[in-house]
């Protein structure tokens, strides 16, 4: 594309958006400071470098066998450098707790610690990223069904010692970039078919996360995230949204939603607004169900553009973490970043373009037709010229132009992986 018509378009869209009431410059600002946590584990298929074989239960799975995955830290963070040479701003990265540098030792669960993962605190500062973290209690001898809910007390402590010692990692990371870490903690903990123990697993789960919490850290936040169900664990979930966001509300955690973890048909962006006035902040991980929890790569759609705008009108951006969370075995890998990366920028700058000014004061008038009307309009203005500005701008591929750069690394770098 040429870069004159680029900047012709620019400027007539701005224009456009001047005509409705938008600044363009300033929804151009703000889209430049959105950090998205980007996750480690579309790299490789949520393998890590434990040796794990794969996933091994815990509810959740990757599918697809395409050529040319991360197979050790080097490729990996290869691959991560490549897909930040094809987008804009400053982000994070979110490793989970699986991907330290264990040196070809087996470091068990329970005992990882700071120094496996400072490798990676040098290599995100000198690519200008933050790290967040999360801990993984699937693919594990120990996981089977029910990790922190389990009735077995050595099992539960197992778990419990592994989740204090991501916090204590966590810590050193914030401490260490000056800016809090993000933990995450998610169990797949459930049951496959009935049970008549409800209560009691919801109620060890409690007391397991009272005792991982009992120590306050300055440097790391602690985020909890629910779920409707996961593979072979159908009939029950012990952490299940009403859970969280009871736990979340009573204790002052943030509450993590992945947007692949409601019934489908349910509004994630509507729960934006109550999260906000009873937690303390929100994570988001950006996801794509199809038909279930399947995290295929996020898009530009609905879903992700009514979440980005509730977070717009809320003003929430001080207190909304914006992670990614998908992992498509099925394509290249790289390019799954890419698409998923940049849609939800694309979702972002189209709700920071809103017409909300006009549009609050429709409401505000009782003209709801007109409220209507240019809701319909926003819709097809053109931001489209606005985010191929914003790539020129930062100067990198504008619009397909990173189609060609993908498979050229693909020739160069992962086709030669076996
Ligand atoms: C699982 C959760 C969780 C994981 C990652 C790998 O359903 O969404 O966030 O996807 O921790
Ligand atoms: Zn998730």
């Amino acid at each position: 594309m040429k870069k004159e018509s680029i900047q012709k378009s620019f400027e007539i869209a701005k224009d456009r958006y001047a005509a409705v009431g938008v600044d363009v410059e300033k929804a151009l600002n703000k889209l430049q400071e959105i950090a998205i946590s980007i996750h480690c584990w579309q790299a490789d298929d949520v393998t890590g470098f434990e040796k794990l074989e794969n996933l091994g239960g815990g509810g959740i799975q990757a599918t697809g066998n395409y050529p040319g995955k991360a197979r050790n830290i080097g490729e990996l963070r290869a691959d991560i450098e490549k897909v930040l040479t094809l987008i804009a701003g400053k982000h994070r990265f979110s490793l989970h707790a699986i991907y330290g540098e264990f040196d070809g030792k087996y470091i068990d669960r329970n005992e990882i610690e700071p120094q496996h993962f400072s490798g990676w605190l040098d290599w995100a500062k000198e690519n200008g990223l933050k790290l967040d973290f999360n801990t993984t209690s699937f693919g594990h001898s120990k996981s089977g069904d029910l990790t922190l809910a389990n009735p077995d007390k050595a099992i539960r402590d197992f778990w419990i010692e592994h989740t204090k010692r991501c916090r204590q990692i966590s810590e050193a990371i914030g401490k260490f970039q000056n800016d809090p870490c993000i933990m995450n903690l998610w169990i797949h903990d459930g049951m496959k078919d009935l049970t008549v123990n409800r209560y009691r697993y919801r109620q060890i789960l409690e007391q397991s996360l009272d005792e991982i919490f009992a120590i306050d850290y300055k440097n790391m936040k602690d985020c909890i995230e629910a779920k409707l169900f996961g593979i072979g664990l159908e009939s029950y979930t012990v952490g299940s949204y009403d859970f969280y966001l009871g736990y979340g509300a009573k204790k002052q955690k943030i509450v993590t939603l992945d947007t692949g973890h409601f019934h489908l048909s349910e509004s994630i962006a509507d729960k934006i607004s109550s999260l906000l006035l009873f937690t303390p902040e929100i994570m988001l991980h950006v996801s794509r169900p199809i038909r279930w929890d399947s995290d295929h790569v996020t898009i530009l759609n609905d879903d992700v553009i009514d979440l980005a705008k509730e977070i717009v009108r809320a003003d929430a951006f001080n207190r909304v973490h914006i992670g990614l969370d998908y992992f498509d075995a099925s394509i290249n890998r790289i390019g799954a970043y890419v698409i998923g990366i940049r849609a939800t920028q694309k979702a972002f700058l189209q709700a920071l373009l809103e017409p909300l000014t006009v549009l609050r004061a429709y409401e505000a008038n009782g003209q709801y037709f007109e409220r209507l009307a240019l809701l319909e309009e926003a819709k097809s203005l053109p931001w489209n010229a606005v985010w191929d500005y914003f790539c020129l701008k930062n100067n990198i591929a504008v619009g397909e132009d990173y189609i060609a750069e993908i498979q050229q690394y693909e020739k160069d770098v992962t086709s030669k992986r076996n």
